[in-house]
């Protein structure tokens, strides 16, 4: 008996926080049963996944061939790398390949011969999925490590990027940052993006060839060194913001920015020892699965979480179909060991049939009318079963009733339209002279004016008159002289004295006209 204590003493702390089982079959009180716990797939070499992508074209040496030498031996230029002889030849893959013992194969670039014109590549890896960074990434460069680069992340595939990590020999000079380890982060500054100068200063090619994002040393800011209290360090990802998104990638690039030098300045007559080589790039994590999986595979060419707790999706981040009577949850953590699976539930399950198609964790029965209704619907749903658009939305043709985006904010003018409201395609009602689905344009013949006012002038029927011009279709702008809206009056009709240099021009025809009138009188007398 004592052994079995002594035994399971032993087992328990390594069986906790493992997170490697999603079930299993326990017997209880009321008879056998599954129990649910929070699981994650095993940490993986996430290099057999990627697809590699190297930028700009003709980046990779040997299309044409090219002769290279290297920093220890920069006068023996006889090396030479040839694309088309496979010996010589250096491609992206070999930066993942599985080398074997006692020969290292790389990715090259081609040398810096346009110096001074910066010698830039992207190196960008793609999964396809979000991974969680288990372990340092080290990108092993042969023939010295950059003199500046950077890392970048995205979480969306490739969508949008975020700076992870700066590394420089002088990271003040380069990217106007001070120079920090990550061994000096605090808990606080744990997801902190720093420049680094531990990987890019010269030390000689062949003494250090890594150049790292630290995973490690940020996991142990909260497990301690060797990472003993992996408990701290859980609760910490469930309870800092943040703080788990920081190690979640789906994407990293490598941004090549100036290569090694050697220790000195560039020697403008030996351009053919600058260029970038790298042998390996180690990535180490775990598919995302939003603690619902506990297995990961590799199917048609992506990564795919193996969905447990009636979860599906590509990262288990959603219910499946007929198990949305609560909203999706991820699962978490917490409480230690075992954590909480947050599982999605089968309608019907909790309240009768009361069906919220996941817009609601809440029923509730009303008395008085004797139906039990969804709460506090969410994601702009309203009605018993969350099954309506809130007024001011309107359903989206192409989402399930159970798609967080299934109500489409109408989005009316507040001014060109009657009412926020819309109705089942999007398109709001109209004040007099607007148009459009959201009664931000006018009919033709109106004019845009903090709402639709119709035309006082246009360039058909209410044309401005007497050489007035139209302005914005609001107003005539007339010449002087002239009056009215379409400038159609003359100012000299009303007005006796006209005393602008047209209406003396009027008066003065008006006057020859009269002589003209008289002479005629007088040849008709004759
Ligand atoms: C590398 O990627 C960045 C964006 O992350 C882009 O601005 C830059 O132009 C790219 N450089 C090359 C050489 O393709
Ligand atoms: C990415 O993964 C999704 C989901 O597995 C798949 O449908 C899609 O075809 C993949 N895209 C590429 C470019 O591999
Ligand atoms: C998922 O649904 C199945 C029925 O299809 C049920 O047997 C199982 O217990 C459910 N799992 C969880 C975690 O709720
Ligand atoms: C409608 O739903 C689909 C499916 O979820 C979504 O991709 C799309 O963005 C939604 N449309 C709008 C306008 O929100
Ligand atoms: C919504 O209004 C627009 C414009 O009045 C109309 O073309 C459309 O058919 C209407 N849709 C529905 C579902 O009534
Ligand atoms: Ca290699």
């Amino acid at each position: 008996m004592l052994h079995l204590v002594a035994f399971l003493l032993h087992c328990l702390p390594l069986a906790m926080g493992h997170y490697d089982i999603c079930k299993s079959w326990v017997t209880t009180d009321e008879g056998p049963s599954w129990e649910f716990y929070a699981c994650q797939p095993k940490a993986m070499q996430m290099k057999d996944y990627v697809t590699v992508r190297v930028d700009p074209p003709g980046i990779t040496c040997g299309d044409p061939p090219e002769r290279f030498c290297t920093h220890e031996n920069p006068y023996l230029c006889s090396d030479e790398c040839d694309a088309s002889t496979p010996d010589l030849a250096h491609p992206p893959k070999l930066m993942f390949d599985k080398e074997d013992e006692g020969l290292t194969t790389y990715w090259q670039s081609v040398t810096w011969s346009r110096y001074p014109e910066p010698l830039l590549a992207n190196i960008t890896l793609s999964w396809n999925k979000s991974i969680e960074l288990t372990d340092d990434v080290v990108v092993t460069f042969e023939y010295g490590r950059p003199t500046i680069m950077m890392l970048e992340k995205s979480l969306d595939n490739g969508r949008t990027w975020h700076p992870y990590q700066y590394y420089a020999d002088d990271c003040m000079e380069a990217f106007g940052m001070p120079a920090r380890r990550v061994r000096d982060l605090s808990t606080t500054s744990a997801n902190r993006v720093i420049c680094t100068e531990e990987y890019s200063r010269w030390v000689g090619s062949k003494k250090e060839k890594n150049v790292r994002l630290e995973v490690r040393d940020r996991f142990a800011i909260f497990a301690g060194q060797d990472l003993r209290n992996m408990d701290n360090l859980y609760t910490r990802l469930e309870s800092a913001k943040g703080l788990k998104d920081f190690f979640t990638v789906t994407d990293l690039r490598m941004r090549l920015l100036r290569p090694a030098l050697g220790g000195t300045y560039v020697q403008r007559e030996n351009l053919y020892k600058y260029f970038y080589a790298i042998s390996n790039i180690e990535v180490t994590g775990r598919c995302k699965c939003n603690l619902h999986a506990n297995l990961c595979s590799f199917k048609e060419g992506s990564l795919q979480c193996e969905c447990e707790h009636n979860t599906t999706g590509q990262d288990c981040g959603k219910c499946k179909k007929n198990f949305r009577t609560r909203s999706w949850r991820a699962g978490s953590y917490l409480p230690l060991p075992n954590g909480s699976p947050n599982a999605c539930a089968a309608a019907g399950s909790a309240f009768g049939n009361c069906e919220c198609y996941g817009h609601s964790n809440r029923c509730s029965y009303i008395d008085f009318l004797n139906v039990v209704t969804c709460v506090s619907c969410k994601h702009n749903t309203r009605g018993q079963h969350c099954q309506h658009c809130r007024l001011g939305f309107y359903r989206n043709g192409s989402a399930e009733l159970d798609d967080e985006n299934v109500c489409i904010e109408c989005n009316c003018n507040q001014i060109g339209s009657m009412h926020d409201r819309c109705n089942e395609t999007g398109y709001c009602e109209c004040r007099e002279g607007a148009t459009g689905p959201k009664c931000d344009d006018c009919l033709p013949n109106y004019y845009w004016r903090q709402g639709c006012f119709p035309n006082v002038c246009d360039e058909e029927l209410l044309i401005c008159q007497n050489g007035g011009t139209c302005y914005q279709n609001q107003r005539c702008i007339c010449p002087d002289g002239y009056k009215g809206v379409l400038c159609e009056q003359s100012k000299c009709d009303s007005d006796k004295a006209c005393n602008s240099a047209s209406s003396k021009y009027l008066s003065l025809t008006t006057f020859l006209f009269s002589a003209l009138v008289l002479q005629l009188g007088c040849l008709v007398d004759f």
